[in-house]
């Protein structure tokens, strides 16, 4: 055996019984790095007569081309059962029962968007959906919302860069009211629908979230007056918070899609040392708390929807999602609802069976 051949035998015994593949790479290195012992045999050939070269390149070359490729089979084979043993290591067997106490919970912005369809459902509402990705004139111009309002800036929109096909400006909804827009443009009235969902505004401290979630309520029917809207929040707060001493005091207030316009308090006192809604709100520590905003529904809103605003009028109204979780659940940081935290969720999660309506109650 030549001197070359030999060292390229000891290479593969040393490959054969490497144990890992840092102890491969190793060997890699001391044979064909930059300075490995086969490297440098190739350098000599530059120097050898045409004549030795030719007899002693195909043997260096041949001896290099077996080196490389032993270890690129050991190094396959190695990465092979590696893999293997974390296969088998995590193996889930999917036919061993279900851990004994059950892992998920419907957090509580799911659970008040079901309570919510519950208790509007009772009165006759249906519960409607759109895109969160909406154009500008949905989400602002039918609204009574122009160019040049305040209210827009008000909104910190989240543009995108591109136009839709209409040429259209896009947007992140700033609130739910294109769904009710789409609702009014294609469905003949009488019309009842809630509209909860996902809404952004850039906007970001302990009491903002970019995301957050928001329900507006719409009526559009023959004869709609403030009465209707007044019993029906009535109704509704008094279902969501399960008690019927709440009281609701509206306060005239300004949008721009509705005329006359109304911000919604609800009347909270302290019982057992905790602050509640419901009971008298000129109790000790009593008060109000502002909890949604509402009106009859703009005429021109009406008009920009292709409906006839001496035949139909309406009431709307709209509210943070969030905020109502956190009322009645007694629940501070805005922040806990984004973070994901199981124990979070352990506390204030609900079981997938409860039923929507019954709570721990603000007053539990
Ligand atoms: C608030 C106030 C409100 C509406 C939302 C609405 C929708 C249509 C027409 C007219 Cl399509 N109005 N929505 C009306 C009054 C108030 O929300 O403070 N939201 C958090």
């Amino acid at each position: 055996m030549s001197d070359i051949e030999k060292l390229a035998s000891d290479y593969l015994a040393q490959i054969e019984s490497a144990a890992n593949v840092e102890a491969l790479e190793d060997i890699r290195v001391r044979a064909l790095g930059k300075k490995g012992e086969i490297s440098t045999l190739l350098k000599t050939l530059g120097k050898m007569t045409p004549e030795e070269r030719q007899t002693e390149g195909p043997r260096i070359n041949g001896a290099r081309e077996q080196v490389a490729t032993a270890i690129a089979n050991r190094k396959a084979a190695m990465e092979d059962a590696l893999l293997n043993e974390k296969l088998a290591a995590e193996a889930i067997d999917l036919t061993l029962p279900a851990p004994e106490t059950p892992q998920g919970s419907v957090h509580p912005v799911a659970q008040v968007m079901d309570e919510l369809a519950e208790i509007f459902a009772d009165l006759g509402f249906s519960v409607a959906e759109g895109p969160e990705i909406e154009d500008d004139w949905r989400n602002f111009t039918a609204l009574n919302i122009p160019e040049t309002h305040p209210a827009r800036a008000m909104h910190d929109t989240f543009y995108f860069d591109d136009r839709d096909n209409e040429g259209q400006q896009m947007l992140l909804r700033t609130h739910t009211s294109p769904v009710q827009i789409r609702t009014m443009m294609d469905q003949e009235p009488p019309i009842r629908i809630i509209a909860p969902g996902r809404t952004y505004r850039s906007d970001s401290d302990a009491t903002h979230t970019p995301m957050f979630h928001q329900v507006e309520g719409l009526v559009i029917d023959k004869g709609i007056h403030m009465g209707h809207l007044k019993w029906t929040l009535e109704t509704f707060v008094r279902a969501f918070f399960e008690r019927d001493d709440v009281e609701l005091r509206l306060r005239p207030s300004y949008f721009p899609f509705t005329e006359p316009s109304a911000e919604v308090d609800v009347g909270f006192s302290v019982e057992k040392g905790k602050r509640v809604i419901g009971g008298d709100p000129n109790s000790e520590n009593g008060g109000w708390m502002e909890i949604l905003g509402s009106g009859m529904v703009n005429r021109k809103v009406i008009e920009n929807c292709g409906l006839d605003p001496d035949i139909w009028q309406g009431f709307a109204f709209g509210c943070g999602i969030d905020r109502l979780a956190m009322l009645k659940y007694g629940m501070h940081d805005l922040r806990a609802f984004f973070d994901g935290d199981l124990r979070w969720l352990k506390h204030y999660g609900f079981s997938a069976l409860d039923v929507p309506t019954l709570s721990g109650g603000v007053g539990a």
